[in-house]
């Protein structure tokens, strides 16, 4: 049994909505075009999960944040696929490639065979098991990766206010999920092993003034230490954690953000692999000339800084997928990728954005003690990232604009000096 269609996209995430609409754009016909997700439901922006997913009063629930609407773009509902005869195979996973071949081989038994193929599969979130802690099954030991992981965690919210959560990891889920559990009426403790949050993009003086705000609101830092240990009463479920420091928090509910791997594991053995993910060159190419790769499993040269890198953020699922799609169908018309990394967040009423590299020596500027303040990071006399809270549209816009070009710092007494007037002013 099996299928044949032009183009294959693996995945159904941020990636896939956004090469969907790409593929419309460049004028695919009816029946060429297939997305095979895992996920029971048409591709949607994974932000949401963390944020208005998890809020209290009036959740972001589907279909309102379908792709692209993250973006300011089309919303592309089951409905928007059906009508430009794309084939969506959802609740299927992918059990096997084989790109000399150029056929997937779904887990219901069916082969289905492409042309050209792009692979967005994402990434998957690390479990306490792969460090040597078990029990994370537990009913209440929540991750969140996807849909059904943001399902639990409402369901397992909804039981626990007035309680207590433990959040294991200072990173992007950590910070998030603390957040929206505390607009959840519930008390948070934050364990991680680093000495400040977000130890990946923050100095400590940035992860400090996150730090400070959170303590505001309640949430309890311990630093420097990992879980050991669940708690679990008679049920299996857990009652609290014991941390490695010897300390023992009380737990109704456990949200683990430890980071990600890439679902690479298809491909290994057939495509050239780089930095955990799958490498491609500038058109999203794989060391296979049908295969592309996109969002977070592809390594991809970054032109600006001169070297491969792996990105785990949505602007960079978005373009990506938009350009392998425009490599494929317009290969003479289309130029090298060429991205600047963008991340962000927003939590409370808090929402920073950064662009570039956080490499060399930092510069801050802005009130600390306010609502809105940034850094700029100066590497080999130019400037190569740029870090703002609390800015105007136009304020990111400027700092997007001036990272890109690079410019060269010779005094950094006077880039502090001027601070957010630097970038205005350029
Ligand atoms: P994904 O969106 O993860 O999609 C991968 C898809 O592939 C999934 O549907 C999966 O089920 C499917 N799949 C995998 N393997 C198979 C298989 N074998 N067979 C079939 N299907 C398969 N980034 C930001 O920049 N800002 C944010 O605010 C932000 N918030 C986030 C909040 C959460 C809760 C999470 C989890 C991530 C967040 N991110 C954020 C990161 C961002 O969502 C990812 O970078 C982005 O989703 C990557 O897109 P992708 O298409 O590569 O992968
Ligand atoms: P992360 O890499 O941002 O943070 C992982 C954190 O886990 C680290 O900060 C560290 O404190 C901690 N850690 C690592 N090993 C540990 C251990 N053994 N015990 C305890 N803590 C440990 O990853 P994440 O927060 O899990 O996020 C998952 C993915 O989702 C990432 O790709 C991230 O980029 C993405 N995401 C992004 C956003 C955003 O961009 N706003 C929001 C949510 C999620
Ligand atoms: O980029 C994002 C983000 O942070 C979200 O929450 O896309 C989503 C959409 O805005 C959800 O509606």
């Amino acid at each position: 049994m099996g299928r044949a269609f032009v183009y294959v996209i693996l995945g159904g995430g941020v990636a896939a909505g956004y090469a969907a609409l790409e593929f419309t754009n460049k004028g695919v016909s009816n029946g060429e075009l297939c997305i095979i997700s895992e996920e029971p439901v048409a591709p949607y922006e994974r932000p949401a999960l963390s944020k208005g997913f998890l809020l209290p009063e009036a959740p972001a629930r589907l279909p309102a944040f379908h792709t692209c609407v993250g973006a300011n773009e089309e919303r592309l509902t089951p409905k928007w696929y059906k009508e430009h005869g794309i084939e969506l195979i959802l609740g299927t996973r992918v059990k096997s490639a084989d790109v000399r071949r150029k056929t997937l081989l779904t887990a219901a038994g069916e082969t289905i065979s492409y042309k050209y193929l792009i692979i967005a599969t994402g990434a998957r979130a690390l479990r306490l098991e792969e460090f040597g802690v078990s029990g994370s099954d537990a009913p209440n030991v929540c991750y969140l990766r996807d849909l059904a992981d943001a399902t639990r965690l409402v369901d397992v919210i909804q039981t626990s206010t007035g309680g207590n959560a433990v959040v294991i990891g200072g990173g992007y889920i950590g910070m998030e999920c603390a957040a929206s559990l505390v607009i959840n009426k519930i008390n948070v403790s934050m364990v991680f092993p680093e000495p400040h949050c977000m130890g990946r993009l923050f100095t400590p003086k940035i992860a400090n003034y996150y730090e400070e705000f959170y303590k505001t609101k309640g949430v309890n830092f311990v630093k420097g230490t990992v879980l050991s240990s669940f708690v679990f009463d008679p049920e299996g479920k857990v009652t609290g954690v014991n941390l490695k420091d010897g300390t023992y928090l009380p737990a109704d509910l456990v949200v683990v953000g430890i980071g990600i791997r890439p679902n690479t594991s298809l491909f290994e053995g057939q495509l050239t692999l780089e930095k955990g993910g799958i490498k491609v060159n500038s058109q999203l190419q794989t060391s296979n000339s049908s295969v592309y790769a996109v969002g977070d499993v592809a390594s991809f040269p970054v032109k600006i800084f001169g070297e491969t890198r792996r990105l785990e953020h949505v602007d960079a699922a978005r373009k990506s997928a938009r350009h392998a799609v425009a490599a494929i169908m317009e290969p003479d018309k289309t130029t090298d990728f060429d991205y600047l990394p963008f991340f962000y967040s927003r939590v409370f009423s808090l929402s920073w954005q950064f662009y570039g590299d956080n490499l060399g020596e930092v510069v801050y500027f802005g009130d600390f003690s306010g609502t809105s303040f940034g850094a700029y990071w100066v590497h080999k006399g130019q400037l190569v990232g740029s870090f703002l809270e609390g800015g105007s549209k136009e304020e990111y816009e400027a700092i997007a604009k001036v990272t890109r070009l690079k410019p060269v710092i010779e005094d950094l007494s006077e880039l502090e000096r001027q601070g957010l007037d630097f970038v205005v002013a350029l």
